[in-house]
């Protein structure tokens, strides 16, 4: 009789503590929120977790690589490359985990105008012609070569060839004019011309 009311008591009092202190467990709820989830790299990126319950740990990971990137509650990442990323967060606490995963969440592009230029060969002796190779992106509405960086534009073609005909360390600037945007490029001593005829 007396052992009956024991048991009696004991699951009394775990009905109480199930309806009233909620100690049933409580697995937490995934979820998180970006910004931005685009634009152009590189990006930084503000992730906000957004997760129910009484979260332990957090698991980022921002290029679906399954590599855990960060475990902080409200980590920032930048992206440097162009792309469309999936982007997980799971989070877990002595009751279980779940996982928030969002396909497809960030997409960033390349900004379209990029300017740069090579020389081939780039150290010459005597009169000897170098090939120019225009190696901007974006849509170019004119560009002007200055191939010994005094101001007067030598050529305007996009892959231009050019002999010195003076011993010299030259500076070559690209310039380029597209649709919306001015960009220009020096590189500074890039061509060496030894051996031309005095
Ligand atoms: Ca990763
Ligand atoms: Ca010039």
């Amino acid at each position: 009789m007396i052992i009956i009311k024991k048991a009696t008591i004991l699951v009394s009092i775990l009905l109480v503590c199930y309806v009233l202190l909620g100690c049933r467990a409580s697995p937490p709820i995934a979820g998180f929120t970006a910004t931005p989830t685009g634009g152009q790299v590189p990006v930084e990126v503000q992730f906000t977790d957004e997760s129910l319950g009484n979260i332990e740990t957090w698991q980022w990971d921002f290029n679906s690589d399954g590599v855990i990137d960060s475990l902080s509650p409200n980590p920032r990442f930048t992206y440097t490359k162009a792309g469309i990323f999936t982007v997980s967060l799971t989070v877990s606490n002595s009751d279980g985990q779940d996982t928030d995963t969002k396909l497809d969440y960030l997409r960033f592009t390349i900004h379209p105008c990029f300017i740069d230029f090579m020389a081939e060969p780039t150290r010459v002796e005597g009169l000897t012609e170098i090939q120019f190779t225009d190696l901007s992106r974006g849509k170019v509405t004119s560009r002007a070569w200055d191939f010994n960086n005094d101001g007067v534009t030598d050529s305007t073609e996009q892959n231009p060839t050019y002999t010195y005909k003076i011993d010299g360390d030259y500076s070559v600037t690209l310039s380029i004019i597209g649709p919306d945007y001015e960009l220009s490029l020096t590189k500074v001593n890039y061509i060496h011309v030894r051996g031309c005829p005095t």
